[in-house]
């Protein structure tokens, strides 16, 4: 569709479920000001952030994600839509992050050395937020240094890290090894995620648990901390 076709949309006008389709078009094309739009549109008729966020942005990007893996979407038509999915976030960013509450735990959480993917990892770190912790963010591309510099700096209850390709996610491994050697693993309760990992991945680097996505990190935080707490 060309521009000028797309000014002429009134996402305003369309139905719910059509709106949604709408955004996940935008989102494929990556116009950020429509995906802004649109999920402004979506809370100001009543939808609950984390339902817009699933539904209209996440479910997109799947999208997204398919054509980029079938050759039909290229880098830098896929960091348009990431700078759309961004924009999205923004917005519901207060929201899943209001908490009166005090922090109830602290997480450090990065993405690995190698890796770039960072639109997961800021959505944990949003749910964690919105669930009453305490997040230090150190973005993307971090090597196990920096993973150290912070656990020391902020000692957190939770380290966390996010892999999105195959090749980056052994790199978890060794930075759970490298906690080995200097005896603080278990200082920590380390979790991980990211699309390519599963359960016995987490499992066989010697993480505390695998998280499938945000909802879970934050479910599984909470038991981990009482279990520890209670410990
Ligand atoms: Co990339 N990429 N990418 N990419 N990219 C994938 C991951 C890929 C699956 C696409 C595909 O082929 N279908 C594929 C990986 C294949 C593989 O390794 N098996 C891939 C590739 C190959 C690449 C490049 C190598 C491409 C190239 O250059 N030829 C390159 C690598 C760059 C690098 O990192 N060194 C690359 C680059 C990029 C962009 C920069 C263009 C862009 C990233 C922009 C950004 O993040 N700022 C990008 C994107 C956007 C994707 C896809 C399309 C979408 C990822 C995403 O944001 N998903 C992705 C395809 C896909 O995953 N379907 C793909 C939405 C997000 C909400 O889900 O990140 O899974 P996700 O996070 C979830 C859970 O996994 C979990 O909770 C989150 C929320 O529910 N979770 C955690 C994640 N981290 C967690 C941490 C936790 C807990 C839970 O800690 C406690």
């Amino acid at each position: 569709m060309s521009e000028e076709e797309y000014d002429d949309i009134d996402l305003s006008a369309l139905p719910d479920e059509e709106l949604v389709e709408q955004m996940h078009d935008d989102l494929y094309d990556g116009l950020r000001d429509e995906i802004v739009e649109g999920t402004q549109i979506l809370l100001d008729r009543g939808w609950a952030a984390t339902k817009v966020l699933d539904e209209a942005l996440v479910e997109g990007m799947r999208i997204v994600g398919i054509d980029f893996r079938d050759g039909i979407l290229f880098v830098p038509e896929v960091l348009m839509s990431a700078n759309a999915m961004k924009g999205g976030m923004e917005i519901l960013r207060p929201l899943l992050a209001e908490t009166g509450a005090e922090p109830i735990g602290k997480m450090v959480i990065g993405t690995v050395k190698g890796d770039i993917h960072d639109i997961g990892k800021n959505l944990v770190s949003m749910m964690m937020e919105g669930a009453g912790f305490e997040v230090i963010d150190l973005g993307i591309d971090n090597p196990v240094e920096s993973y150290l510099e912070a656990l020391e700096q902020h000692q957190p209850d939770i380290l966390g890290m996010s892999a999105l390709l195959t090749t980056t996610m052994p790199y978890m491994k060794v930075v759970i090894d490298t906690l080995v050697e200097q005896g603080i693993r278990d200082d920590y309760i380390v979790l991980v995620g990211g699309a390519p990992l599963n359960e016995e991945f987490g499992k066989a680097i010697g993480a505390d648990a695998y998280c499938r996505d945000a909802a879970v990190a934050v479910e599984t935080a909470q038991a981990k901390i009482a279990e520890k707490r209670a410990a």
